[in-house]
């Protein structure tokens, strides 16, 4: 174990993960370094607890990790910081007393993110081998939130181990905001016999000031024709076209920001709706959108 300046390692001790029992180790300080001797380790998973004194005040540690007594033993060390959008590597060693063997990893974390790692890894020579997992988090995953990873790796005879390491997420992004529809134009005759009929709607797709702007708008539900085209006078606004048969009276799309914040919104032919997740920046139906939806509210009564 590595000293800090100043600090004294007073007491050792594994300490099983499901329970208070624990073990204590007889410490022995080295050039630089304290050797610790435990005659038994726990059954099961445990932590290592280290007390000791620091300028004359008591402090205590816990590692955490948790360990098992295992024949296979894997370590894993990396940056604490991990920035999303950017492939964030885990080194990782795997050794074991069996050699000429293959060890099953297996990688989880708590938050979803996309990951590589070899899911087989051979212990030739050398009684150990390292592999490396890479974390993908989204651009829009915020700052301050944490990931915890799990390498976890198994002989073929069953033995096995893990190691947990914490990561915290470190963005420079602040665009997190869906981008947002305004309808700009709705043209709906539907009659009582729907299937001669079309309705039709134009809108406007935006990201707002601060936004990084819309990537992508596709159709989510709906049948109809449509079309989704960049502003070639503005980058920042994306238009949309629709255009189907009254006998389908709406429709969904789906918009995704720059950062992947996906707005999901929905119209029909004689209203607009937006969904909650693309309200954040959205504005109220203009009067004349109000004027217009009556229209067509007083329309479809009439023709009861
Ligand atoms: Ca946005």
């Amino acid at each position: 174990m590595e000293t800090f300046d100043s600090a004294k390692v007073t007491e050792v001790a594994l300490v099983e993960a499901q329970g208070t029992n624990s073990v204590s180790g007889t410490v022995k300080a080295q050039e630089g370094s304290y050797m610790v001797h435990f005659s038994t380790i726990p059954a099961g998973q445990f932590v290592v607890r280290v007390k000791g004194t620091k300028d004359s005040s008591v402090f205590q540690r816990q590692s955490s990790t948790s360990f098992t007594s295992s024949n296979l033993t894997i370590s894993a060390s990396a940056d604490s910081l991990l920035t999303p959008g950017t492939p964030f590597v885990v080194p990782f060693s795997v050794s074991s007393a069996e050699v000429g063997v293959n060890i099953t990893i297996r990688v989880t974390n708590n938050r979803g993110f996309a990951s590589t790692f070899p899911s087989v890894l051979m212990i030739d020579s050398g009684n150990s081998t390292n592999g490396t997992v890479t974390l993908s988090a989204p651009l829009n995953t915020r700052s301050g939130s944490d990931v915890t990873l799990t390498i976890e790796a198994e002989t073929p005879t069953g033995d096995d181990n893990f190691v947990v390491q914490r990561f915290a997420v470190f963005n420079t992004v602040t665009d997190f905001s869906a981008p947002v529809c305004e309808l700009t134009g709705l043209q709906s005759n539907c009659s009582t016999d729907c299937n001669s009929d079309q309705w039709w709607f134009s809108a406007r797709v935006t990201d707002g000031a601060d936004g990084t702007g819309v990537n992508r708008v596709s159709l989510k539900q709906g049948d109809g024709n449509f079309t989704a085209t960049k502003d070639p006078n503005n980058p920042n606004i994306t238009t949309v076209s629709y255009s189907a048969s009254c006998c389908a009276p709406s429709m969904q799309l789906q918009a995704v920001d720059n950062v992947g914040n996906v707005g999901t919104c929905s119209f029909s032919n004689s209203s607009v709706v937006t969904s909650p997740s693309s309200l954040a920046t959205g504005t109220a139906p203009s009067t004349g959108l109000l004027f217009l939806n009556m229209i067509i509210l007083l329309f479809s009564y009439l023709l009861k």
